[in-house]
């Protein structure tokens, strides 16, 4: 595939944001070079590619930097048109923008918050994500996916509820994604994840404990030091 040269996807395994890029390409059948990267102690290649941020991911395009997750989805939809991940009516286009960007933003925070905080922050964060989540459920009620028949924008964006919230709920012993209230999601939840494309690119279980357990210790534990401070 010509338009499939020189791309490169700067990564980190358990990176949400970076999952939902690896998606878009497995989706488009985009061959790639994927570079893992360690965001504890990154790259000058990363640094030069992202200046701005220092994150991942960053898609390089014949040898033209992308960063932000959101907007590489958007580069590659447009740049490899087969499999459209944005709907073509400009009006249906807004509303998959808008979902993305409330899973983004909202639910998507409320969680990482819910995992890394104690007490009222921490209750409140969950109501939060429990919120958030009957408004997506609401969205989706009735679709197979969030882009009807097929995977599309908002699923990719909205993915990590699907393997990334469950590893949460199990580390900080919280219950949000309760199926008896969230029954489309979690009939979602499991096409989602049993879609062959989809299932190639989750990070293993354990690790994924290993991994947040012990950011979530440390996360509290400079928060238990500024507090003492004060
Ligand atoms: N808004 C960005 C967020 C990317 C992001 O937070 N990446 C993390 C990895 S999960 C990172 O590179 N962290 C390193 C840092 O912030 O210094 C996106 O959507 O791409």
């Amino acid at each position: 595939m010509a338009e499939s040269q020189g791309v490169k996807l700067l990564g980190f395994w358990v990176s949400p944001y970076v999952i939902r890029v690896k998606w878009a390409l497995k989706l488009k059948g985009v061959e790639h070079e994927y570079i893992e990267e360690d965001i504890f102690n990154k790259s000058p290649l990363l640094l030069e590619l992202n200046p701005v941020h220092g994150q991942v991911p960053v898609l390089v395009h014949d040898g033209k930097p992308i960063s932000e997750s959101i907007v590489i989805l958007e580069y590659i939809d447009q740049v490899w048109k087969q499999i459209p991940l944005l709907p073509q009516d400009p009006f249906e286009r807004a509303k998959a923008r808008f979902w993305a960007k409330f899973a983004a933003e909202k639910l998507q925070q409320y969680a990482w918050k819910a995992l890394c905080s104690r007490g009222e922050e921490h209750e409140r964060a969950v109501k939060s994500s429990i919120e958030a989540l009957e408004k997506m459920e609401e969205e989706l009620n009735g679709k197979k996916y969030f882009g009807g028949d097929k995977i599309g924008f908002v699923d990719l964006v909205a993915g990590f509820l699907s393997y990334q919230l469950p590893v949460y709920e199990e580390i900080a012993c919280m219950n949000i994604l309760d199926s008896s209230k969230f029954p489309a999601i979690t009939k979602w939840i499991d096409s989602f994840r049993n879609h062959p494309l989809i299932e190639q690119e989750l990070p293993p279980k354990d690790k994924m404990l290993a991994y947040f357990s012990k950011r979530r210790k440390e996360i509290l534990l400079v928060e238990n030091q500024n507090a003492s401070r004060k």
